[in-house]
Order: C-alpha cells, then sequence, then structure tokens
C-alpha cells in the first residue's frame, strides 16, 4: 500500500513536470544513456543480462526510460515477483528510491522505467540504471531501443543527452552462448593432445561454402612439439595499421565483439586456462589470459577464448583489431589468433607469432581485413598451446574489436 500510494504520488509529479521539461533550453549534450552490452548472444536456451547505464550525469534528480524490444525473440524475466506484473531490477543511480515506474510489457515488447532523487541525493557521475534480464523465446535479432528519455536536473532543467540501444540476438542453438556447436572445443583438457576435429561426434555440419586457403584441422603442425615454423602460409596478415581506408560514408559503424575489453565476464567462451585478468591489460582495467602463468605447473595444453561473430552480407569496411602482449620461454609453444568455421577448419590466422616475437613483452596491435569474410559467420578464437616441457607461453588479449561500416 505504501508503494502504490509512493507510486501514485510520483506519477503526479511526473505529469506536473513533464510539459515544463520541453521548455527548457538545451545546453551542451555530455550525458549518456546506453546499453551494455550494447550486442550480445545467446542460445535458445538462454539468457542476457542487458544493462541501462548513464554516464557523465551532472546533478542528476530525476530519470525515465522507455526501451522497446521484440516480444516475439525475447522476454523480459521478473526480478520482482511479489509486485504485480513483471519488473526489472534497479541499479545503483538514486538507489535509494524506489522506482515510482518499473514494469515491462511482454506482449507489447515495451519498458517503462523511471526514479527521482526523493531519498537519494542527486546522482553525480556513471553508474547503472537498471538491469535488464531476457529470455530467449525464438531465434533472431532482437532489437532493444530506447524509444524515450528524460533526465531532469535538481532545478528540474531538462539534461541533454545521447542515446545508443542494442540488440540480444538469439542463435539456433541450446547452449549458452555459442559454445558446443565447435567439435574443436570437445575434447579433454588433459595432457595428450588429440588432433583438433577428429573426436567430434557429429561430423555434419559441414561450412556452406569451401573458403580458400583454410588449414585443416588435422594438420595443425604446431601442435607437435617439433619446430614451428612448417610451410603454412600464415596468410594476409597486416600486423600493422593500414590507417589508409578511413570510411564512414553512411550511417554509424557497428561493433560486433560482445565484451572486447574484457571488463565483464560475459561473451566470450574460455576453455583450460584462461581467464579472465587483472594483472595486465591494454584498456583499464582486466584482459583476458591465455597461457600459464609463472607461478603454475608447466603442463601441456591448450587455453582459448572464442566467440562467434555473424558479419553482414555488404559492408565498405569490415576490421579486426585487437592488442596482445606476448611472453614465452619457448619457442615450440604457439600463440594464434584465428578465424574458425563451426567444424573447426581454421579460416585465418590474423596472428600467429613465432620467436622471439612470441616473448616481445609488450602490447602490440593487429589490424586485420575482414572484408574476404562478408555475410558469413565464423569462431573468433584466440589461443596458446603450451607442449609441457622447456620454457612456459603466455597470451594477453585485450580491446579486441570487429567494426563494420555501412
Ligand atoms: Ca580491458
Ligand atoms: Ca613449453
Amino acid at each position: 500500500m505504501v508503494r502504490r500510494a509512493h507510486r501514485a504520488w510520483m506519477a503526479a509529479c511526473i505529469i506536473v513536470t513533464m510539459p515544463l521539461l520541453a521548455l527548457w533550453a538545451h545546453a551542451a549534450p555530455a550525458a549518456r544513456l546506453w546499453l551494455e552490452p550494447s550486442v550480445q548472444q545467446i542460445g535458445l536456451a538462454g539468457e542476457a543480462v542487458v544493462e541501462v547505464w548513464l554516464g557523465d550525469v551532472v546533478d542528476l534528480y530525476g530519470v525515465e526510460v522507455h526501451l522497446q524490444f521484440d516480444p516475439a525473440l525475447v522476454e523480459v524475466i521478473d526480478e520482482d515477483p511479489a509486485a504485480a506484473g513483471v519488473q526489472i531490477a534497479p541499479g545503483n543511480i538514486l538507489a535509494g528510491d524506489v522506482p515510482f515506474l518499473n514494469q515491462a510489457d511482454n506482449a507489447a515488447g515495451q519498458i517503462d522505467y523511471a526514479v527521482m532523487a526523493v531519498l537519494s541525493a542527486p546522482f553525480n557521475g556513471s553508474g547503472v540504471l537498471a538491469t535488464i534480464r531476457f529470455a530467449a523465446k525464438a531465434a533472431g535479432v532482437a532489437s532493444v531501443s530506447f524509444v524515450g528519455s528524460q533526465l531532469v536536473d535538481s532545478s528540474a532543467a531538462s539534461i541533454p543527452h545521447s542515446v545508443i540501444g542494442g540488440s540480444v540476438q538469439v542463435l539456433a542453438v541450446t547452449a549458452t552462448p555459442t559454445p558446443s556447436v565447435s567439435p574443436s572445443i570437445t575434447p579433454t583438457p588433459t595432457a595428450t593432445l588429440p588432433p583438433k576435429a577428429t573426436s567430434t561426434p557429429t561430423p555434419t555440419r559441414t561450412p556452406t561454402s569451401t573458403p580458400t586457403a583454410t588449414r585443416t584441422p588435422t594438420a595443425t603442425p604446431s601442435r607437435t612439439p617439433t619446430p614451428t615454423a612448417t610451410g603454412s602460409p600464415t596468410p594476409s596478415r597486416t600486423a600493422t595499421p593500414t590507417p589508409s581506408r578511413t570510411p564512414t560514408p553512411s550511417g554509424p559503424c557497428s561493433h560486433l565483439v560482445v565484451n572486447g575489453g574484457f571488463e565483464y565476464s560475459t561473451g566470450w567462451t574460455l576453455q583450460g586456462r584462461a581467464e579472465y585478468t587483472t594483472a595486465r591489460y591494454h584498456g583499464c582495467c582486466r584482459s583476458v589470459r591465455l597461457g600459464i602463468e609463472w607461478y603454475e605447473p608447466n603442463t601441456s595444453g591448450w587455453d582459448s577464448a572464442q566467440q562467434w561473430i555473424s558479419l553482414p552480407g555488404s559492408a565498405s569496411s569490415a576490421r579486426l583489431r585487437f592488442w596482445y602482449y606476448p611472453v614465452s620461454g619457448d619457442p615450440n609453444d604457439s600463440q594464434y589468433c584465428w578465424l574458425m568455421d563451426l567444424s573447426g577448419h581454421v579460416l585465418a590466422e590474423p596472428l600467429r607469432l613465432t620467436w622471439p616475437a612470441s616473448n616481445g613483452q609488450a602490447w602490440a596491435y593487429v589490424d586485420y581485413d575482414l572484408m574476404p569474410f562478408l555475410g558469413r559467420g565464423f569462431f573468433l578464437r584466440f589461443e596458446v598451446y603450451n607442449n609441457g616441457y622447456g620454457g612456459i607461453t603466455t597470451l594477453y588479449v585485450d580491446d579486441v574489436d570487429v567494426q563494420v561500416c555501412p
């Protein structure tokens, strides 16, 4: 009852203030409203966590947002079963107050959320306004967009702000992010090393068009403890930035990697000893580490981080960019970045380090052209192989970006 009265009172407040807000002149739009992550992938049994972020706000007294999503593909999970209807979870902005508007309509695909600083002090800075959990319903790309937003300061002036929505892609797989489809990641994590794709139980899913210059996984010569530089072509690796082509002719570019900065624990499938770490990073404050730390035992094994990327059919530019920090005491261990199809075939090798670059111990940059892969999907996979003797090998990766410009 108290809550209902509180809501009614707040609703009255907003009805009174809203018409006034439209009259206020605008200052420079520094504040930002966006979704984090902007893009993510889940399976049919999966769940997507989307945070509604507010950045660089000053003297925030009240905020109201309205979001739309595709109700055929995803639905909002109720975070407050005790309350009527479906609610999303409040964040840390104006956390001392109960939102006076918090409802999700899973039939209409709408989310309405608003909170005002009645008990809280006005908010300054950046933080999470609310968190939405979506459950998958059907495969497809569900855009999640802002259809209205209002920020108000303590003098009831409207705060100008930029707005960026996002999307949740539901893949037609039952596992959560995209992992179990790849036969290459099924084998046992123990010492003996089966060739990559041989242990696949269902070899059915052959890729649509056989790509050029593939290295079949059965070859994987560098897996054996023999010296590395076997006759693999190391295709068009452009380790140096190619600043020539700055596109963005029409519309904004999109960024397809989920959690490319490794600041969250979403997006990537980590295997072996791979883990998010604060030990090193290129962009604050975490990276992903593949391989062995100096205090860990020197045992053989692969460690990898991968996620599925689907490129659109046309683009003016498509680039893979990332930073890596290699450490190695053994020319016979290996560090890679691969593009791989569903059956574990390597489509391209944007990074393959050889001695002594494999022990560079400094952040290095890769800028790689993805235009040959338009219209198809692939696993973007970083991998380290340790042979279990000699020196140990590690690779840190950070700030991974796949930028596609229309
Ligand atoms: Ca980072
Ligand atoms: Ca070794």
